[in-house]
């Protein structure tokens, strides 16, 4: 633990506070306005959320993976939205800079991130590379002492309010796959750097996703991440792993909060002269809820150990964010079906977490990708035993 026990549990007390007191009574209007209030991102500031887990040298709280997924727990007792506001200085915005940055980078961006002075964003992406992410396009070609951007990042979480991105772009364009790759600090300053417009999408309202393109973007050669070209790939595998991990703490939050509005639904709803929780069909969607996000619970938590405890944790990584993502759709899902007919209308709020929740299956890596990434680790594993 990064923290003393003492003081982590009041950090964790003070996060739950925020989530119960502060944000989840301000759900509704948030997914009105597709804003979060900048009173809140002032108090999130004061609150050091925005540097969870940037080291303490740098401004940040350091907290370990355990730590950071315990916090996660709690976040994900509300609308994505608003974890999203300082989600990707937490994860994949900053932690290029901490695995990999240099020293100079470090002490240039990180105590920014921590503060939340620089809000984050994280651009591999592209209209053509997804899934099949050292496919990137988005050249950088160096020029004398910068080096010049040209591309498109697509679906770029924060990038309509970042300050700085950490951008993989293609060095060299004779080598294909990952090898060609590097990563970039961009500031949103730079010449030739411009955004699209942010997306409408299906849920987690507040939080905007856009284009970011890159026309002659002049980047200076010392933005280059770790100062070695070729690295930039695996930058954001590493940082995809803790990104996951994350993620899965959030996802665990997430359906144990919708389960304790499934559990009072069922409870206070009568039909046929009873409480609706009373038939043993709701009490089996309960049940089922209730042991896959304890197991969703466990398996994070066991991942985060083992990662704080120096293990390669990149199967498990994202065998946390598969399980519990998918996991969260099933659990939210029973949730509406326990509403009836209410989970199908917006004043009750299950419709907004089911279509809230859609997207963890989703982003920072797909089902099916985590499940490439897992067969593909036992399978190498297995014939480097052999
Ligand atoms: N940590 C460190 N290094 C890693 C790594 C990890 N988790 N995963 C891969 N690498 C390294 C490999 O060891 C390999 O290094 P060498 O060339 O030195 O051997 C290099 O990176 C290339 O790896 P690999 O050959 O596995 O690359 P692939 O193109 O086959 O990767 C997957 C395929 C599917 C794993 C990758 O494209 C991926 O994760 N895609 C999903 C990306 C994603 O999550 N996108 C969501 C949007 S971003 S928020």
């Amino acid at each position: 633990m990064a923290m003393d026990a003492e003081t982590f549990g009041q950090l964790i007390d003070t996060v739950r506070r925020f989530v119960d007191e502060r944000l989840i009574p301000l759900e509704q209007q948030v997914a009105e306005d597709d804003k979060v209030p900048d009173d809140l991102i002032a108090e999130m500031k004061a609150l050091g959320l925005f540097g969870l887990s940037v080291p303490e040298a740098y401004g940040g709280l350091g907290l370990t993976m355990e730590e950071e997924v315990r916090v996660g727990f709690q976040l994900g007792r509300t609308s994505p939205a608003f974890r999203s506001v300082f989600g990707t200085n937490v994860g994949i915005g900053s932690q290029g800079i901490v695995i990999d940055g240099t020293e100079a980078q470090k002490q240039q961006y990180l105590p920014k991130i921590a503060s939340g002075e620089y809000v984050t964003s994280f651009a591999l992406t592209e209209p053509e590379a997804g899934s099949d992410a050292a496919s990137v396009r988005t050249t950088a070609r160096l020029d004398g002492d910068h080096y010049v951007l040209n591309g498109t990042k697509r679906f770029i979480t924060n990038a309509p309010t970042a300050d700085i991105l950490t951008v993989m772009a293609r060095t060299n364009p004779d080598i294909a796959g990952a090898g060609g790759v590097s990563a970039f600090i961009v500031e949103r300053r730079s010449p030739g750097l411009s955004f699209g417009k942010p997306e409408k999408k299906m849920g987690q309202q507040g939080a905007h996703v856009c284009d970011v393109i890159f026309d002659n973007c002049q980047v200076p050669a010392e933005n280059l991440i770790g100062g070695a070209e070729g690295q930039g790939f695996k930058t954001a595998m590493k940082t995809l792993d803790r990104g996951r991990l994350h993620l899965a703490g959030v996802c665990v939050g997430f359906a144990e909060r919708v389960i304790d509005t499934a559990l009072a639904y069922a409870v206070e709803r009568k039909q046929f002269g009873q409480p609706i929780a009373e038939f043993q069909l709701v009490q089996a969607m309960l049940a089922d809820s209730k042991a896959e996000a304890y197991a969703g619970r466990c398996m994070t938590l066991d991942a985060a150990i083992r990662r704080d405890a120096g293990e390669d944790i990149a199967t498990e990584a994202a065998c946390c964010k598969m399980y519990t993502s998918e996991m969260c759709g099933r659990v939210v899902d029973r949730a509406v079906q326990i509403h009836g007919g209410n989970g199908y209308i917006a004043d009750y709020g299950v419709e907004r977490m089911y279509r809230d929740a859609r997207l963890f299956r989703i982003y920072e890596g797909t089902t099916q990708i985590q499940q490439l990434v897992i067969a593909r680790n036992m399978i190498r594993e297995m014939r480097d035993a052999m």
